[in-house]
């Protein structure tokens, strides 16, 4: 994909299952992308790179996900100013807990968005609202995305009012 704007990161392709999702809701928005496959622990000089070019690229906002110790985002985000958004991955022997705390306890001056547990669906929405801010057209096209999710679930609660 030409001019990327959101880099997708994994620290091992063992995460895309998960983050393959947040590439869904980019392509459903329209939104350029890349991914790619970096790790904090086994390619540490290749991921500092990689974050340290990222703005100079183009790139807009950086979408991580990692499992495990998952240093992945906290690593990138210190390498840059670009906001990096971290999707702790689940499974493993603490099912994601130990990604989760590694990712949301960022000590202060280096900020991450830490997302749910396998939370890469929210990761893309987030990056595309922070892309929204300076596209009104992808702002309007959020905007209609969630007057049909509420249309959704009206039309559910309406079905179960109408059990009597
Ligand atoms: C983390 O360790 C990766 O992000 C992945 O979630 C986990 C396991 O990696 P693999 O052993 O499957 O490559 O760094």
């Amino acid at each position: 994909m030409s001019n990327p704007v959101v880099g997708i990161v994994m620290g091992s392709d063992s995460d895309w299952d998960v983050m393959q999702k947040a590439v869904g809701i980019l392509d459903d928005l329209k939104i350029s992308y890349e991914v790619r496959v970096l790790s904090a622990h086994r390619t540490p000089l290749a991921a500092a790179n990689y974050a340290q070019e990222a703005e100079g690229r183009g790139l807009k906002v950086i979408i991580a996900g990692a499992g495990r110790a998952a240093h992945l985002p906290g690593v990138l985000a210190s390498y840059t100013l670009l906001p990096i958004i971290g999707v702790p991955i689940g499974g493993g022997p603490l099912s994601g807990v130990d990604a989760l705390y590694a990712i949301v306890q960022m000590p202060p001056g280096i900020p991450v968005a830490a997302m749910a547990i396998d939370g890469a669906q929210n990761a893309a929405l987030f990056a595309a609202q922070l892309l929204a801010l300076h596209d009104p057209e992808l702002a309007e096209l959020l905007k209609t995305q969630r007057e049909r999710m509420a249309q959704r679930v009206l039309e559910k609660d309406a079905c179960f009012q109408s059990r009597g």
